[in-house]
């Protein structure tokens, strides 16, 4: 592969999509040399095929706001890459929101999927909708009239889509109500959803839950405890908010939040109230994290900085692409930054990389760092596709009880030195059954755990067992009350790698 002649041919038909041609040369640059070793590779020329979308979707979406007024904006879906599953990825609405993003977002979704070893393939979508300041109707009308556009291109089979930056659980209702209707159908089209209509549990905390796994592992590998560590975070939404709890939970003192109007620096750490004051900003939908420092004492609000020049330990970008460039880690180098997990998508400049990896410190990529967000949305599908053929049409009730309960997992945690295995199943049909939990979250987990390798290849197009169970509980270390039911002793280091 000649990364220089790609790249030359791409910015020739994308002329300053600067996000697209960045992440592409990105990854062509770290899988140069393994490519270049299978001359199979180049003679069926699949980095010249993986580099373009298969095809992208731009749409009008026109909605009429609370004033009467009628407001336009542009929707896209970008299909990326099939090769190993439906395509699969976020919906952003952001007024940043353009085809260089979209872009980016959706080719890096490929290796990210991939990386799971679940099968998805890569998408991204989502619109310059700017949510800021919108009443409750509006997002609905907005969110309704993109619907009626996106529906006819996505599928529970075929393309499989999700929130992302301003779209959340509300949204995500808002959207499926309208594909629900266009579509005749009740299916797992989208993930994200509410646990009253075919929703997972813990999607919402998977993402910055698995961020603060992910980084743990790092640190046990360089010898260190996340205990008493400082983390610096950026952001305070989902992912943001799901890394803080996590953290804060392991003892870590998470020291900053950000917005657009600047950061928090908070030397005491945020606690449960804090956290929980910070989801109250984020829902007030004016998008600033001022009013924090007057809130808590002790803690200082910096104006249009963003939090990179904190000491700390550890640094964890959770907002947006680009968000810590070169002059922010050397800043937090010399202050003695000692890891960086990247939790948002490009959280980091390739100046930044650059300088983490000549200093020789730990750096995680997003790609690795956030894959716990997706792996949970291909569990709902597979959750789904399970329900359609128990005949429960996607409509399931919540019970976290029954899902995190302890003595249930126990079972399974016991096993020695093994994750949970299909065709161990007896025992884990016992197990699940006797909680009788059938009908409820709970149940699909355990039925999984139960089934025959044979019954879950044929009745479920998203899961090849009976490697697929376990990879779910890999890529996404999902944590029902910590009870963490692969541990240390598990083979779990050879797949989570950074
Ligand atoms: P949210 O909308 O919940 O929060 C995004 C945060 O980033 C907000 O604080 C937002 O403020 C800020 N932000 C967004 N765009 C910009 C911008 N252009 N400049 C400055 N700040 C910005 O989104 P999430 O927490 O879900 O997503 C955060 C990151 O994590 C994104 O990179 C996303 O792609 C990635 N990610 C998310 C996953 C998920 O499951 N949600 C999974 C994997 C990755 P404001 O809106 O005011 O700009
Ligand atoms: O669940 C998803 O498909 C999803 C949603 C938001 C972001 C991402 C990501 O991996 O960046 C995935």
């Amino acid at each position: 592969m000649n990364v220089n002649k790609i790249m030359a041919e791409l910015e020739r038909k994308h002329p300053g999509e600067s996000e697209y041609l960045q992440a592409v040369r990105e990854v062509l640059m770290t899988v140069e040399d393994a490519y270049n070793q299978h001359p199979e590779f180049e003679a069926n020329r699949i980095a010249e095929r993986i580099v373009e979308p298969d095809r992208t979707f731009t749409f009008k979406v026109v909605w009429v706001d609370d004033k009467g007024d009628v407001q336009v904006n542009t929707g896209y879906r970008v299909q990326f890459n099939s090769a190993i599953g439906p395509y699969k990825g976020g919906l952003r609405f952001h007024p940043s929101v353009n085809p260089s993003i979209l872009k980016f977002l959706g080719f890096e979704q490929i290796f990210k999927n991939a990386l799971t070893t679940l099968p998805m393939g890569g998408a991204k979508g989502g619109s310059d909708f700017n949510p800021k300041g919108k009443s409750d109707r509006e997002v609905m009308r907005f969110c309704q009239a993109f619907m009626t556009e996106l529906w006819r291109h996505i599928g529970p089979q075929t393309d499989v889509p999700a929130g992302d930056i301003g779209v959340g659980g509300r949204e995500i209702g808002y959207l499926y109500g309208m594909y629900r209707k266009l579509a005749q159908e009740n299916t797992g089209v989208l993930t994200g959803k509410g646990m009253t209509y075919g929703g997972s549990l813990i999607r919402p905390e998977a993402t910055g839950f698995g961020a603060v796994y992910f980084l743990r592992q790092m640190l046990e590998k360089a010898g260190m405890d996340i205990k008493g560590q400082t983390i610096a975070i950026s952001g305070f939404g989902n992912v943001a908010w799901g890394a803080a709890t996590k953290a804060t939970e392991l003892g870590a003192k998470v020291v900053t939040i950000s917005g657009p109007d600047g950061y928090i620096y908070d030397p005491a750490g945020l606690d449960a109230e804090k956290i929980a004051y910070m989801l109250e900003l984020r829902a007030s939908n004016n998008d600033v994290v001022e009013p924090y420092a007057a809130k808590f004492p002790g803690s200082q609000f910096f104006a249009g900085k963003k939090p990179w020049e904190v000491k700390v330990d550890i640094a964890m970008p959770c907002a947006t692409q680009n968000e810590l460039d070169g002059e922010d880690a050397k800043r937090l180098l010399a202050n003695g930054v000692k890891v960086v997990a990247e939790v948002s998508n490009m959280g980091c400049r390739p100046e930044a990389i650059d300088a983490f990896i000549a200093a020789k410190i730990p750096y995680g990529p997003g790609k690795a760092v956030n894959a716990g967000g997706v792996a949970t949305s291909g569990l709902e599908m597979t959750q789904n596709s399970q329900e359609q053929l128990d005949g429960r049409g996607g409509r399931r009730q919540a019970a976290p009880d029954h899902v995190v309960d302890p003595p249930r997992l126990r079972g399974v945690r016991h096993r020695e030195g093994r994750l949970p295995q299909l065709h161990e199943g007896r025992e884990h049909r016992g197990l699940y059954e006797s909680r009788q939990v059938d009908g409820r979250a709970g149940s699909h987990i355990g039925r999984f755990f139960s089934m025959k390798k044979d019954e879950l290849s044929s009745s479920s197009p998203f899961l090849s067992p009976p490697a697929s169970i376990n990879n779910i509980m890999q890529a996404a270390p999902l944590n029902w009350k910590e009870q963490y039911i692969f541990e240390k002793k598990h083979d779990t280091e050879k797949h989570v790698r950074y």
